[in-house]
């Protein structure tokens, strides 16, 4: 897979991919990753890349044909089958993992970051398959959800993690809440690690991390628990942790 952004801050997009796992599928070259900075587009003297919105009122709008022009460089560079051009916007459909999930397959992601105060809403018809929010608070930019989506969908891609980390992703516990871990040392003025932990009895250790992962999600995320479908051992061991929890914790 390989991402594209069009961004008017095509450096803090190559920063902020360059670390940990995004950073190093990158180097091996395991995805793919080019921005293209509008501003190269422009045809004016000033380059310019904003301009009034029609109908008045505060704030500028990005202009259609830089932007415009910066897919096309994008798409001609890289002339794959298989293609969606994305708009981060606060109006698009909040991502989750479930749609990214899906997306994962595409061999060209572009991903549009916008500034100002919005895009050319011709831009955002004509030349976006979609549109993609992170949620519903105000930051002031694509970039950062570039970013995420990046990160997220580079996880995704075939050998980017190693064994043992790819086979969590898919396990038992999708959809869950994750459990408690600890390290050493044992004892802590802040607590002591439980006991089952410590015995190293691995069917119990299992039944344990699935109680609290359950007990978790019931506590803090119901909305997760109620889309999932628990078996008669989760059942049963939910039914434990919630005779056990303390109401006053
Ligand atoms: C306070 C300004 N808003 C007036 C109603 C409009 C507005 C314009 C531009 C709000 C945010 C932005 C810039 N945001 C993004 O580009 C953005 C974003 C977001 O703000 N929230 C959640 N997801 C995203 S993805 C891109």
């Amino acid at each position: 897979m390989r991402f594209d952004v069009i961004t008017l801050f095509p450096e803090m997009v190559l920063q902020g991919a360059s670390y940990g796992v995004t950073g190093k599928a990158i180097a091996k070259g395991l995805v793919g990753l080019s921005v293209w900075n509008p501003r190269d587009y422009t045809l004016d003297k000033h380059r310019t890349v904003d301009d009034k919105s029609y109908g008045g009122g505060p704030g500028m709008v990005m202009k259609y044909q830089p932007l415009f022009d910066a897919v096309c460089a994008a798409q001609q560079a890289y002339p794959h089958q298989c293609r969606k051009t994305v708009c981060l916007s606060p109006q698009g459909k909040t991502i989750n993992q479930a749609l990214l999930k899906q997306a994962s397959d595409y061999e060209q992601l572009i991903l549009v970051a916008g500034r100002y105060e919005g895009i050319d809403e011709r831009f955002i018809t004509a030349v976006c398959d979609e549109e993609w929010s992170l949620g519903d608070y105000v930051i002031s930019g694509g970039e950062l959800g570039a970013l995420i989506v990046i990160d997220a969908l580079t996880r995704l891609q075939p050998d980017v993690l190693g064994d043992e980390n790819s086979a969590k992703q898919d396990s038992h516990s999708d959809g869950l809440l994750d459990y408690p871990h600890f390290t050493r040392p044992e004892h802590l003025s802040a607590g002591d690690v439980p006991s089952v932990l410590v015995a190293g009895n691995h069917a119990q250790i299992d039944s344990w991390r699935m109680k609290q992962a359950l007990g978790r999600t019931w506590l803090r995320r119901p909305d997760m628990l109620e889309k999932k479908r628990l078996n008669a051992e989760q059942q049963k061991l939910l039914e434990e942790f919630k005779t056990e929890v303390d109401v006053y914790k």
